[in-house]
């Protein structure tokens, strides 16, 4: 049987490759379990390679120092691969799928692995290579820890961006040891998004971005961002890596697809980044191989490299497509530093190469060089994650401050805003409300909203009821936004789609999913009351969630901070209520209160419907815990609690209840052991009966 098939229409694959087509189709159908699960629009998935090793290499060839040989023990049939004689981590086998991968078209990879009897245990990856004008680029697909000599069935998705040839590979890790690969399945998928749904820049009054890698601009991923955004944030490619990656060479390649694309769309693009700690190579910091002491010859060579760079960015955006500010030319915005404060320092300002060599001189003199070289017209900001918690929050507003009266050209603050659901949304005000203060205009630079709690919670997808609470979640975030519209010069959220993310899997961060379709994190944005109800969860993580808040951040883009900040059980923003209607006699109001319970937590669901005959425009609900209880986190309300006595405000959005009208709100709790339901509610007042 051919391994490596084209992806032709109608594929009818071979009977062993049919049985293996139901267990992708099983997979698929897995990922859209649920009542959130939108019906995907996609074409019927086409088989591109199968490989069962029973008759051959099935087009699998050796990668490096390996040697690749068939062997009589399969994963299911009688034969598989085995990969020996390797040296290095990279020493594997490959398949070549350059005729067969498609850019921008979603594969899912599933394949079997172990290691020969006897050989311990090895972590082995599944990557693959795509060489773009002689670059070659590699992308892990999955790692899978601890394999022996048990077979391991590994399922993972990738996205190809654009490439000149690519290939799918196994290696390992770290160690030599032989390992065994048998049964590899891969199928793509052409994922077609709903444009009929309200495009996400309509309902934003702030220019709504996306950050993207080249990748999202293909087939129906083009189509979706077109939809949905009004500019674009290259996710890498314009990093000092990607542009000058030997010192003198300027690679714009991908970059410059990236801008042409916007501009094709009548896009603007904020530019991502001058200045980093990461994703810098290493030359940035040497002469000669060695490394750059604080010698003032070697400060000016690290000043000078700093210029350079900057100039050159901005010299080939203007030749290729015309002076800032002008119709052709579409970047509006660049962020000059990336990351520069550590909370945890003196002086508040990270300890990088940059800070080794130069001192804090280099965050002025990369504004004035940035200024100097892309004029008036591009907007030059500063960029930083969880700017939101105030140990962090104090040292930025301090260097932009001192940065503004030293007559540094900063126009602008970013907050990367990389959250998970529950973060404290007062606090994301607080800061916003902080800067508004300083003459600058402000940004939503990355936000993308972890569906993990804390680093305890793991799952394949996140439960129902969480893509709810992180719906919910986006909706009270954007709703404080909009009530800041005229501080943000835009909002920018970190990534197209959930599968494609930089952060760990199952943290489904964005607001369409793997499949392109819409969220509930979506309608959040575009439609509340489209979010959703607090449904039963689906799938239960591994780990019971703690039901204490945290206030940590679950993921943190390089280094882990640990914001001391006290939780607050208020997950909305604050926002005081009126209430107009005064208490009319009889049962005014019914209430559903239903409860998942852990050992030592809760997730409450709470309907509350308006029976009385007037119309609320603001209310109040109360009720007693019989046994303990405390709540820990609320959503869709303001949640506060004294003793035993538990209050729930309307949030900004939902406080006009119109008779027979109904909300939804919830709350986290914890409990001593035993959680009895509260029995008594009241709203404004008036008793509930409870349904
Ligand atoms: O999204 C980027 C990811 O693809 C890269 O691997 C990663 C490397 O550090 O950088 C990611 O983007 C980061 C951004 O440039 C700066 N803020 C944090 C972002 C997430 O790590």
């Amino acid at each position: 049987m051919p391994s490596v098939r084209p992806v032709p229409a109608g594929l009818r694959p071979a009977a062993v490759v049919a049985a293996a087509l139901v267990t992708v189709a099983l997979v698929l159908a897995g990922a859209l379990a649920g009542p959130l699960a939108a019906p995907a629009r996609a074409l019927s998935p086409a088989v591109v390679v199968t490989s069962d090793f029973e008759a051959g290499l099935d087009g699998w060839q050796a990668r490096g120092a390996a040697t690749v040989s068939t062997t009589a023990v399969g994963a299911r049939g009688t034969g598989s691969l085995l990969v020996q004689d390797r040296v290095d981590p990279w020493d594997g086998a490959l398949i070549p799928v350059t005729e067969v991968f498609e850019p921008g078209t979603t594969y899912t990879v599933g394949l079997w692995l172990r290691l020969p009897d006897g050989a311990g245990s090895a972590d082995l990856r599944v990557s693959v290579q795509r060489d773009v004008d002689g670059v070659a680029s590699y992308e892990t697909l999955t790692t899978v820890e601890g394999v022996t000599s048990q077979w391991r069935e590994v399922t993972a998705t990738y996205t190809p961006g654009p490439f000149d040839t690519a290939s799918l590979y196994v290696e390992s890790v770290s160690s030599p040891a032989d390992l065994m690969v048998d049964d590899v399945l891969v199928s793509g998928i052409r994922y077609t998004p709903d444009l009929s749904v309200t495009p996400v820049s309509d309902e934003v009054s702030v220019p709504f971005g996306i950050a993207v890698e080249p990748q999202d601009v293909l087939g129906g991923r083009g189509d979706l961002l077109a939809h949905h955004a009004e500019q674009i944030t290259p996710g890498n490619q314009m990093k000092p890596e990607s542009i000058q990656p030997t010192e003198g060479t300027f690679t714009f390649g991908a970059a410059d697809g990236l801008v042409d694309w916007a501009i094709e769309h009548d896009m603007r693009v904020y530019g991502h980044t001058l200045l980093w700690h990461q994703q810098t190579p290493a030359w940035f910091f040497q002469r000669d191989g060695a490394a750059l002491t604080t010698s003032s010859a070697d400060q000016a060579l690290l000043r000078e490299r700093l210029r350079t760079h900057i100039e050159a960015i901005a010299d080939h955006y203007r030749e290729t497509y015309g002076e800032y500010g002008t119709a052709g030319n579409p970047i509006f915005a660049f962020d000059v530093v990336n990351e520069v404060i550590d909370e945890n320092q003196s002086d508040g300002l990270r300890r990088s190469e940059w800070y080794r060599v130069l001192g804090p001189s280099y965050i002025a003199d990369a504004f004035r060089y940035a200024r100097a070289a892309f004029g008036p017209e591009v907007l030059l900001f500063i960029n930083d994650y969880n700017s939101e918690y105030p140990d962090k929050r104090a040292p930025y507003l301090r260097l932009v401050t001192d940065l503004l009266a030293q007559g540094v050209p900063v126009d602008g603050v970013g907050h990367q805003l990389h959250v998970e659901v529950g973060r404290s949304i007062p606090m994301i005000e607080d800061t916003i409300e902080a800067f508004e203060a300083l003459p600058v205009r402000q940004a939503v630079t990355e936000l993308d909203v972890s569906a993990y709690r804390d680093s305890g919670e793991q799952w394949t997808a996140p439960p129902a009821a969480r893509l709810i609470e992180q719906g919910y979640y986006y909706r009270d975030m954007f709703a404080m936004l909009e009530q800041h519209a005229r501080s943000f010069e835009s909002i920018t959220v970190w990534g197209l789609e959930d599968s494609r993310t930089w952060l760990r899997s199952g943290a489904a961060p964005l607001l369409f999913d793997g499949q392109l379709q819409v969220k509930p994190a979506y309608w959040g944005i575009v439609d509340p009351s489209r979010i959703g109800t607090t449904p039963t969860p689906t799938v239960t993580p591994t780990v019971s969630p703690s039901p204490s808040v945290s206030a940590s951040p679950s993921v943190s883009p390089s280094v882990s901070p640990s914001p001391s900040v006290s939780p607050s059980v208020s997950a909305s923003p604050s926002v005081s209520p009126s209430v107009s209607a005064s208490p009319t006699a009889g049962p005014a109001c019914r209430v559903t209160f239903t409860s998942n319970d852990w050992s030592t937590g809760f997730t409450a669901g709470v309907r509350v419907t308006h029976q009385g005959t007037t119309a609320l425009s603001g209310w109040t609900l109360r009720f007693t815990f019989p046994g303990g209880q405390q709540v820990t986190q609320g959503w869709s309300a303001t949640w506060t609690q004294s003793g035993s006595t538990v209050t729930a405000t309307n949030a900004a959005w939902n406080g006009r209840l119109a008779p027979g009208g109904s909300v939804d709100i919830g709350f986290n709790g914890s409990h001593p052991g035993t959680n009895p339901r509260p029995t008594s509610f009241a709203l404004n007042g008036v008793t509930c009966t409870l349904a």
